[in-house]
Parts: C-alpha cells; structure tokens; sequence
C-alpha cells in the first residue's frame, strides 16, 4: 500500500493520524532513535524527519537510522531539496503556498523533483500554509514571508482550496516548530469544512488535549516534534498518539 494510503487509513479507522517528527539538528542521535524506535508501540503512524535549517551534515545517515529502528512509514518533510534522501519511503512534497516568495513556491522543487524520481521516494503534494504564531519561527525566518493572520479564515480557506484545484493531496497548517500558538481550532474548523482534501497540522502542539482538539476541529493529521524531543518521554508519545485516535476502540 502507497503510504499516503496507510495515512488515510490511519485517518479513517482511528480518528485522526498522528505523525512524530524528528528534526536531525534537535537531540543526539540517540535521543532521536530512543523516540523512533519506540513510536509504533507508543501508537504513532508515520515518522516524518525534517528540519528548517539544517546544521546536520548527516542528513541521509539519520534517515537511514531511523528506517532501521522502524518499521513505520518514514516521510521526509524537507526544509529545502538538500533534504532528500534515498532511505525514507515518501517525501512530503509541499509548496510554500501562503508565501510569495518564489524559492519555496517552486524552485526548490524543480532542483528536488529528479532526485525524488531517482530515488524511487513516493512524493505526497502538500499545499504549505504558514499561520501566524506570536513569534517568528525558524520556518518563518528562513522562508521570508508572511504568514496568514490567526483570524484571517477566509484568506487561509482560499488557500488550502487554491491547493485542492491544483490537485495537491492535502494541506498542511504550520505554526512553525515550537510556535507560541498552534493554529487555531476555528481557523482548521472553517478550512476544513471549506475543502474536500485533508488537513494536516503541527506547530505548537505541545499537550495531547491540544492534539484531540486539533482532530475534532477537522484536521485529519496530527504533527509534533519540540515537545517530545525536548523530554524524549514515551509515556507522553502514547499520550500524544492516544488523544489524536478520537474514534476509541470498544472491546467487549
Ligand atoms: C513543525 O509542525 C511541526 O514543522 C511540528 O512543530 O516542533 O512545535 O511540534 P513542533
């Protein structure tokens, strides 16, 4: 099965997915292999591995550990094209939609596409909307761009549907990592409602409460990295996992 098909299931059967996020220049490599190799007992449906900025020259070495401590889907969510690897199974491959700026809209695609082809990675279109999160985060510094006010819903609606036309598969509502704020629940409420492809969000998620709110407003997916990186706590990991998985299951 394509992993973007496992993602939907993941949707469908649980509720919502929740997806850990490890970022090569945050932590040891043990600490990011501690998380990894324990995210599928601790209930987690996909890693994904990407940083904004990266420091880490081990980019490909990380990834290829991580796919060995794991038999989840391994999905790179590339700061730039130089975050590419051969190891992972997919690749989000997201435009920079709520930014004008020309470098994250298309031109790191077009440098990246060849590579994802070479590698044989399963690229998974994702239109990139940065929403406004009271400090400016490393995804914000680097990009050099605006991000869509926190109660501006109609221009973030316009958005995520600029990307259903363009037929990307789903959208990704960022608050930047280690946001003050995490996208408001109205605003994935009303974008939700608006489109007919899923949402996905992160940035700024740091209690599971948040991360159940996140999915009963209507994202589909759930995203953390900062905070379980900074504690590198399983229980938590469960936790986080647990309250994204709305739809309990009921054993007799
Ligand atoms: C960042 O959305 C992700 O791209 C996750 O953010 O690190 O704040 O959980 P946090």
């Amino acid at each position: 099965m394509q992993v973007f098909d496992q993602l939907l299931k993941a949707k469908k059967d649980k509720g919502g997915g929740f997806f850990l996020l490890l970022d090569p220049d945050r932590g040891t490599e043990k600490d990011i292999l501690h998380l990894a190799e324990a995210a599928e007992d601790c209930g987690v449906d996909s890693i994904l591995i990407g940083t904004s900025f990266m420091l880490n020259t081990n980019f490909h070495h990380v990834v290829k550990a991580v796919k060995e401590h794991s038999n989840l889907p391994v999905v790179i969510f590339p700061g730039g094209h130089g975050q590419i690897s051969p190891h992972a199974d997919a690749i989000l491959f997201t435009s920079l939609i709520s930014g004008r700026n020309p470098s994250y809209l298309i031109e790191e695609q077009v440098k990246g596409a060849p590579l994802i082809k070479r590698f044989g990675l399963e690229p998974i279109s994702a239109g990139y909307m940065l929403i406004e999160s009271g400090r400016t985060t490393s995804v914000l510094y680097i990009s050099n761009t605006q991000p869509i006010p926190r109660d501006k819903s109609d221009i973030a609606a316009a958005h995520a549907l600029t990307a259903q036309y363009f037929g990307m598969k789903m959208v990704y509502m960022e608050a930047g990592s280690g946001a003050d704020g995490s996208v408001p629940d109205e605003m994935i409420n009303i974008v939700s409602e608006y489109i007919d492809i899923p949402v996905c969000t992160g940035g700024g998620i740091n209690e599971p409460i948040d991360a159940e709110r996140k999915i009963l407003a209507g994202a589909s997916f759930v995203v953390v990295g900062n905070r379980l990186e900074e504690c590198n706590s399983l229980s938590l990991m469960r936790e986080f996992a647990d309250a994204t998985h709305t739809k309990k299951v009921v054993t007799a």
